[in-house]
């Protein structure tokens, strides 16, 4: 299934004397005030973020699974979807493999299809935390980390073969994410397990071409459940300092113990030019992998805050690896996925309308109270119209989920592919 412009613009007629009359009266306020509009709206155009192949599927937990009808059963199907939101939103104009989940088996076709839906192939994203069809070693006790030179250099080998497949696809960088640690106290010895991983990681990166990224990504715990060898952002670091410049740091939202201030975090790492990727996902408990902004939209403003401030303020940094990082319980995967784009880009636009220089002399006053009120004006401030009008100028629809459900997607992903497929992935 194809969503072609026409559909979109019937569509976007029934909503467009709405949005006319709230943008005008938001546009109206905002430049009153002092505000670019134009310039903020171009801004949320250009913001893309990357949808991950295992992302496309019902996802579920340890406990079970639950399909959803017509799931995308291989790469084709799951670009396909891809190419379903971007029309929608202009948002996901990417996408991010995993590693033996999606190993396409025709590039060349692969690539031109996602051409034509106007999808870039992001980073790319290895797995050495399930043991693969006839392997020789298992990861049972880890990968990068392990014991065993034995299976040290079967998961480097996988990782130089993960940027070999992304290299013929345009990808620009690998993400690492370990599942290594140990479950037990005593079970492995902290400073060799991270001395073999920063080893394997620079045979990894000795691998990279020269225009690519390292992204190290940490968390705290899970799998296992007593240590993880890269548990955070400052063993990240290390880890990426000791490969190179090519190397940065991964900031995925859920994987931070509770409360960690992550703006703090991506705030750091940006001034030390290290931030190399961001994984977006919203949690109560732990990685909970939810839709973006359901659970703390406010943290999510605050590290926006810090990501726009870095953006304009941190030459030192690259360009950012944005990706959407969750799983669906039980919803439709492209429904929260859109869900999940939207918060993203309201999180985006206040930030944009942070008056920083008003900020930056409220703090060298320690006029507090004024420091907050700069923050949560802009936080109350209903940016939806911006962001309808960010997509309208690039051809999207004004109110996606609306439209998904007007054209009907999954009713006719579920005709074109039937009920029981299952995706790979999570
Ligand atoms: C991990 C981590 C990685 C992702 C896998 C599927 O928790 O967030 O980024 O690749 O899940
Ligand atoms: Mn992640
Ligand atoms: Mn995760």
């Amino acid at each position: 299934m194809r969503i072609d412009k026409n559909q979109i613009s019937e569509y976007n007629k029934n909503e467009l004397q709405n949005h006319n009359e709230n943008f005008d009266f938001l546009a109206n306020r905002l430049t009153k005030n002092g505000y670019n509009v134009s310039d903020i709206i171009s801004k949320l155009s250009e913001f893309q973020v990357a949808i991950p192949s295992w992302a496309l599927g019902a996802g579920g937990t340890r406990f079970g699974r639950f399909g959803f009808y017509g799931e995308p059963s291989n790469l084709e199907e799951k670009i396909a979807d891809v190419g379903i939101l971007h029309s929608l939103t202009q948002t996901a104009g990417a996408v991010s493999l995993h590693i033996p989940w999606d190993v396409p088996s025709d590039y060349k076709a692969i690539k031109e299809k996602a051409d034509a839906l106007h999808i870039k192939f992001d980073a790319v994203n290895s797995n050495t935390f399930q043991d693969q069809n006839g392997a020789s070693e298992t990861y049972k006790y880890g990968s990068l980390s392990n014991t065993s030179k034995a299976v040290r250099d079967q998961a480097i080998q996988h990782n130089l073969d993960v940027i070999n497949i992304g290299d013929k696809l345009g990808s620009k960088a690998l993400t690492v994410w370990l599942a290594d640690g140990s479950s037990f106290p005593g079970q492995n010895n902290f400073q060799t397990a991270f001395q073999n991983t920063q080893d394997s990681l620079i045979d990894i990166y000795k691998g990279l071409p020269d225009d690519w990224k390292l992204l190290v990504e940490y968390k705290p715990y899970e799998p296992n459940f007593y240590s993880t060898v890269i548990q955070d952002w400052g063993a990240s670091l290390m880890l990426a300092n000791g490969c190179g410049d090519k190397a940065y740091t991964l900031v995925d939202l859920g994987h931070h113990l509770p409360n960690s201030n992550i703006e703090q975090i991506v705030s750091i790492l940006q001034l030390k030019g290290k931030l190399g990727g961001f994984h977006f996902n919203d949690s109560k408990y732990g990685d909970d992998d939810l839709t973006v902004g359901s659970i703390k939209p406010y943290s999510l403003f605050l590290i926006f805050n810090e990501l726009v401030y870095g953006m304009e303020n941190n030459p030192q940094n690259p360009d950012l690896a944005w990706m959407i990082d969750a799983s669906h319980n039980i919803k439709d995967p492209l429904e929260d996925l859109i869900q999940s784009l939207e918060a993203i880009q309201e999180a985006y636009a206040k930030a944009l309308l942070v008056d920083q220089n008003l900020l930056r002399a409220a703090q060298n006053d320690n006029d507090v109270v004024k420091c907050q009120e700069i923050l949560q004006n802009a936080y109350r401030t209903d940016v939806r119209p911006l962001i309808e009008k960010a997509r309208l100028n690039v051809g999207g629809v004004i109110s996606p989920i609306n439209a998904y459900r007007a054209l009907d997607v999954r009713g006719q992903l579920i005709k074109e592919r039937g009920k029981n497929t299952v995706a790979t992935g999570l």
